[in-house]
């Protein structure tokens, strides 16, 4: 089973690599199986720049010989990352590794989204827990107002906020993604929605399905 959940991530992030051109600026994901990408993309050998979303992600990258830049300039041709659950309409949860906030924002930076995934990480419909990136300061006041709320043992994030999870039950990602968006003291949270996703790129076995979202290009 552990074999066949790596194969289907190793064939999900070799398709995603096939869609990489010459020339284009790229947004790394975080995770393991991005790590199979960051090995495709350094085995084909292109020009390209990257903005990594993570230390571990910009370490492995460079150590594999491709350019990592500061995530200055705002302009990505393609992001693509892994995700923790992605539901039938293409909503996703993210933030297994903590890496959500930038995550985020590399994915929004870019023209296009893809989605790469074992066929594990297709859900009915997506349950908690919802990863969160939260404010040290006054971090209880937080916790009392969103409820049901685990803080992680790991590290802050690269930019200091505590990592946690919303452990709170729900059914419409979009209600709770509109309440933890307008909860002060939460710096970002792991629910992304289909307008973000071009694309998810699915392993079943040796074969990779692809299912458009349809609402970048
Ligand atoms: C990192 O913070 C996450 O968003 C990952 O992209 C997600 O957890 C998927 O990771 P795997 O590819 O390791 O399953």
């Amino acid at each position: 089973m552990e074999a066949e959940t790596e194969r289907e991530k190793r064939v999900a992030a070799a398709a995603a690599a096939s869609l990489v051109e010459d020339g284009m600026r790229v947004g790394l994901g975080t995770g393991s199986t991005v790590a199979y990408l960051l090995s495709f993309l350094a085995e084909r050998q292109l020009r390209i720049d990257c903005v990594a979303t993570s230390p571990v992600t910009q370490d492995s990258a460079r150590r594999l010989g491709l350019t990592v830049l500061p995530f200055i300039d705002g302009h990505l041709d393609i992001a693509i990352d892994g995700a923790d659950q992605v539901d039938p309409r293409g909503w996703l949860v993210k933030g297994g590794g903590g890496a959500h906030t930038r995550e985020k924002l590399v994915a929004a930076a870019a023209r296009q989204f893809f989605v790469i995934v074992d066929s594990s990480k297709l859900v009915a419909s997506l349950h908690p827990p919802v990863p969160l990136e939260l404010l040290s300061f006054g971090v209880e006041t937080t916790i009392d107002r969103l409820g049901n709320v685990g803080v992680r043992d790991m590290p802050p994030s690269p930019d200091g906020g505590l990592i946690a999870d919303c452990l709170v039950e729900f059914d419409d990602p979009e209600v709770l993604s509109n309440r933890l968006k307008s909860t002060i003291g939460v710096i970002e949270h792991g629910l992304f929605p289909p307008s973000m996703v071009t694309a998810i790129l699915v392993g079943h076995g040796a074969e990779v399905e692809r299912i458009d979202i349809g609402n970048r290009p």
